[in-house]
């Protein structure tokens, strides 16, 4: 989508903390993290949200997954959080398909 702020983010058009690319994904450090160690995965093509997942592109998920159980076990991370808000009610601010991975402090139950 031309005016997807994470589309660009993933095409290289805007500047970020890169952690890991490859042809179906793209992950950088979440520019206001909550955890030490806080980046997000998204899918390069545009999907807006988990609720846009279907037959067609779950695919695309299952591999966005592998790849945060490859970065977490390279990066020597043992436990974390995978976080994806849907709609403005749960936190979504942005409405491209993103994985918030989150590591390095305790955190609580339920999420607030
Ligand atoms: P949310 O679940 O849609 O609220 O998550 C969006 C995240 O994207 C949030 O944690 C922001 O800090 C993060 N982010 C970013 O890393 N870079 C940006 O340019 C923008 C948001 I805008």
């Amino acid at each position: 989508m031309s005016d997807c702020l994470f589309c660009k983010i993933a095409a290289g058009e805007i500047p970020s903390s890169k952690v890991y690319e490859d042809e179906v994904c793209y992950a950088f450090n979440d520019i206001d993290p909550q955890a030490p160690t806080h980046f997000l995965v998204i899918p390069k093509t545009h999907i807006a949200s988990v609720a846009g997942i279907c037959a067609e592109n779950s695919a695309v998920v299952a591999h966005i997954f592998e790849v945060i159980a490859k970065l977490t076990a390279e990066l020597g991370i043992k436990s974390y959080r995978v976080v994806s808000n849907i709609g403005e009610q749960a936190g979504q601010s942005v409405p491209h398909l993103h994985f918030h991975v989150l590591s390095g402090r305790d955190m609580t139950w339920p999420p607030g």
